[in-house]
């Protein structure tokens, strides 16, 4: 076993058997750099790091692509976003952009207002699946028919979180829900609705893509994505929309740790990833 030398003056003992052999740590010397984080974690327009939601819970990953995407096109100033109601609507009380919150699935059409009476806007509606696919079908639909300059973005988890975790329009078949105890099963509750390809169908839309925050890779494409929506959509091209799959091991009745598992072997197999729609 490699002896160290008594501590010098960084703490750290040089290995008796000179540079390459291993080295050993001495406990007993001060430490050299300070025992907590040197660089900041907030995201850009990030106020506070503190959140209501679950360990585990993938929105708030979405929420950070979300202000970066916002930062790094330069449209903080500009940006407006219209929630509904959801865990993920605890994003207003954190981020340093203007919102409005309205009526359950009714985002669409009240950001539709906005960006009507205020043109210069780069106005984007953020729903839950619950929110957008069950209570406002509807209101996304109308709003990417008429080709509204707007972006929305539907963090999809496949549940409503926020009540307790009931089955939505967009649980995947099989998915254990409190509303569906031995699993979704189409005989009894039907199939799944995919928004993003509905969306991809209608001419005012330009833009439609698919991502998801259970590993690297899906989170540094869901911010593309939301950067070429947020491009084009206040470019005046037309309705773009970022559907992104989220993670909710408490809706999901799993340990926190399996949820992105959940997301790879279950919901992906329903809902593929990428870009659906390009002008
Ligand atoms: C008209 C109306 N119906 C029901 C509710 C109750 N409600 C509040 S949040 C929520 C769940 C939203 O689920 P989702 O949009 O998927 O967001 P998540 O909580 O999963 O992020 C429901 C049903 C409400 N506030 N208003
Ligand atoms: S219930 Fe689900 S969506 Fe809501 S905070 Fe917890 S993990 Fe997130
Ligand atoms: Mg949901």
């Amino acid at each position: 076993m490699t002896t160290p030398s008594p501590a010098g003056p960084t703490g750290a003992g040089v290995p008796a058997g000179g540079p390459a052999a291993a080295v050993l740590i001495a406990t007993d010397a001060p430490p050299t750099v300070p025992n907590r984080k040197v660089a900041g974690a907030l995201a850009p327009l990030q106020l506070s790091g503190e959140h209501h939601l679950c360990p585990g819970c993938g929105h708030p990953v979405a929420w950070r692509l979300l202000l970066e995407a916002i930062a790094e096109l330069g449209l903080a100033n500009r940006a407006i976003g219209v929630v509904g109601h959801g865990c993920y609507t605890n994003i207003v009380s954190l981020a340093d952009i203007d919102f409005l919150q309205c009526l359950h699935g009714r985002a669409p059409a009240v950001a539709t207002g906005v960006k009507r009476v205020q043109p210069d806007t780069a106005v984007f509606t953020l729903q839950g699946d619950g929110d957008l696919a069950s209570e406002g079908l509807a209101e996304v639909l109308h709003a990417a028919a008429r080709g509204e300059r707007i972006t929305t973005i539907m963090l999809n988890n496949g549940v409503f979180g926020d009540t307790g975790g009931q089955m939505t329009a967009a649980s995947v078949v099989g998915q254990r829900t409190k509303t569906s105890l031995d699993g979704r099963q189409p005989e009894a509750h039907g199939y799944p609705v995919p928004v993003a390809e509905l969306v991809a169908t209608l001419q005012g839309s330009v833009y439609v893509a698919r991502g998801a925050v259970h590993n690297a890779g899906s989170v540094a494409k869901t911010k593309r994505y939301l950067k070429r929506a947020f491009e084009l959509a206040t470019s005046g091209a037309g309705f773009t929309f970022v559907e992104v799959l989220t993670m909710c091991p408490t809706g999901w009745f799993l340990p926190t740790a399996d949820g992105p598992d959940y997301i790879q072997d279950t919901f992906e197999q329903t809902y593929p990833l990428g870009a659906l729609k390009d002008v």
